[in-house]
């Protein structure tokens, strides 16, 4: 360490100015994709549909929400997010939507 012939200028040329993607500029240092699956009982049609991914979506870090409508039955709610969401808020979402919370499954 600490050798270096020191006779070099061109030390720090940089290789072309490539510029940072502004898009990624913001506060993602992670960039992990989470997958939650949310059971919802009691949706019929698409109005209840867009109800649950509504609030879904509303949630902190949720970046997609998508709902397999099973009119009559457990809806799978596919909800992908920057970190691990939290039950409660996921709960509390699909509650403020009009429905319930069979089941949260993680990959
Ligand atoms: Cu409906």
């Amino acid at each position: 360490m600490g050798s270096h012939p020191g006779s070099r200028p061109t030390d720090n040329r940089r290789h072309g100015a490539v510029p940072i993607h502004p898009e990624e500029n913001e506060m993602s240092t992670t960039e992990i994709d989470r997958t939650t699956v949310v059971d919802v009982e009691g949706m019929t049609c698409g109005h209840c549909v867009q109800h649950v991914t509504t609030e879904l979506s509303a949630l902190e870090n949720v970046k997609n929400v998508s709902v397999q409508l099973n009119a009559g039955g457990l809806s799978p709610v596919t909800v992908v997010s920057d970190v691990v969401l939290d039950d409660d808020a996921i709960r509390a979402a699909v509650d403020e939507a009009g429905y319930a919370v069979a089941a949260i499954h993680r990959d």
